[in-house]
């Protein structure tokens, strides 16, 4: 193992990535992690759940007003969801490209939603979409103690040290 002191900016970034009931119903699970790790990514959060009411308000507050809120609290509590958390350099804004559009019939294939999905209501997985978001979305998903810190021993085959 290198030292894993590095001095690039942003190498501790981190996003939420979850994959919905749709996605664990359909033993999507590995693949989607898969494709994190083989980025490059880091692990540093991982759980099963089932998202409440009130969890997912917090999550989608941006959507109560929506016509299809009740749909998607529907959906995102018909079954157990895996939150997890991707620590690496842009990660969020890497990850949104990894899963794709909203929308997956705009989604591109290689995307994860463009390779296992057909309809936005049904899109298999969450990425946070900024930064703060990512911030604010991890805080409610995860508490502190279940967020590892530690040093991927091929660190500096990912980024120069
Ligand atoms: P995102 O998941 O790509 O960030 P958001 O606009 O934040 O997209 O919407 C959150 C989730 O709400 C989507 O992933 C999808 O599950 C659901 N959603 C968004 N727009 C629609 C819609 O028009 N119909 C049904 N569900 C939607
Ligand atoms: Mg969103």
């Amino acid at each position: 193992c290198y030292s894993t002191t590095s001095g690039i900016p942003g190498v501790r970034e981190r996003t939420l990535i979850a994959v919905k009931p749709d996605g664990v119903q359909r033993r999507l699970v590995g693949q989607i992690m898969q494709r994190f790790e083989q980025r490059g990514f880091k692990l540093v959060g991982l759980k099963m759940l089932k998202a409440s009411d009130e969890l997912l308000s917090q999550h989608y507050h941006d959507l109560n007003k929506k016509p299809f809120y009740p749909n998607l609290l529907r959906y995102m509590t018909s079954g157990p969801v895996v939150a997890m958390v991707w620590e690496g350099h842009n990660v969020v804004r890497t990850s949104r490209m990894m899963v794709g559009d909203t929308n997956p019939a705009e989604a591109h294939p290689g995307t994860v939603r463009g390779d296992f999905s057909i309809h936005i209501s049904r899109n298999v997985v969450h990425a946070s979409d900024s930064v703060e978001g990512a911030q604010r979305e991890i805080q409610l998903w995860f508490n502190r103690k279940e967020l590892m810190d530690w040093d991927c021993c091929d660190h500096s085959n990912t980024y120069q040290v």
